[in-house]
């Protein structure tokens, strides 16, 4: 298999999370941040990444590789539980990428753009507010378990870059949910963590590391 990805790409960072607590096997090529890349636009209508080449197979919609991936190998325990519990991690999956991407991606764009690496007072009040309910929503889907599903899941693939990008870019967590701090903390601390962490992070001076995730 092939994976098209950009590093900073939350889309591309979700499944390369879900490549690395699956095992599975893909070469991976990078794409920079505005480039056009001919190969992309080739294998997809849409333009974006990531994109996966299994054989005559390409998928260019980050959720459906990530659908087709569970389906296709079933070692794979990132989807598990009831149909209760697998359609609250998809419920998540679809909140990761659309309410929590909504918030976040205007405001990192805005820091990427920008020459001083501020956001205006507006756009950072009405974000930091919308990422504190966010984790309260969270916070209380979580409660006292370990991870949102019977064990790590797609729901942490998707949830972990949004999460990572949101601190990265200045947005720390609140100290209200203790819960959910506790749950990245436990994120963070898996190898599939820092194994797809980008090494850097448009509009941001510093190399990320690891030391510089204060949370
Ligand atoms: N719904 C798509 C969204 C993918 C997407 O928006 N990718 C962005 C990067 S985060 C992209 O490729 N943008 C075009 C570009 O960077 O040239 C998915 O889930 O795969």
């Amino acid at each position: 298999m092939k994976l098209y990805y950009r590093q900073d790409c939350p889309f591309c960072w979700k499944v390369r999370l879900f490549l690395q607590e699956s095992g599975i096997q893909a070469q991976e090529f990078s794409v920079q941040l505005g480039q056009m890349h001919p190969d992309v636009v080739a294998l997809n209508p849409n333009g974006t990444v990531p994109v996966l080449i299994d054989g005559e197979l390409v998928l260019w919609e980050s959720a459906v590789i990530i659908e087709y991936l569970v389906d296709d190998f079933s070692k794979t325990s990132l989807l598990d539980g009831s149909s209760v519990t697998r359609a609250l991690i998809r419920q998540l999956h679809s909140y990761s990428d659309n309410r929590i991407g909504k918030v976040l991606f205007p405001f990192i764009k805005q820091i990427r753009d920008s020459v001083n690496g501020k956001v205006t007072d507006e756009l950072y009040q009405s974000t930091a507010n919308n990422w504190v309910i966010i984790q309260e929503t969270l916070a209380a889907q979580l409660g006292d378990k370990d991870f949102f599903g019977e064990n790590f899941s797609v729901a942490e693939c998707a949830l972990i870059p949004r999460f990572a990008l949101a601190i990265v870019y200045g947005l720390p967590l609140n100290d209200d949910f203790p819960n959910l701090k506790a749950w990245f903390q436990r994120c963070m601390k898996r190898p599939s963590f820092m194994a797809s962490l980008p090494e850097a992070f448009p509009g941001i001076d510093q190399m990320i590391k690891l030391e510089n995730l204060q949370i």
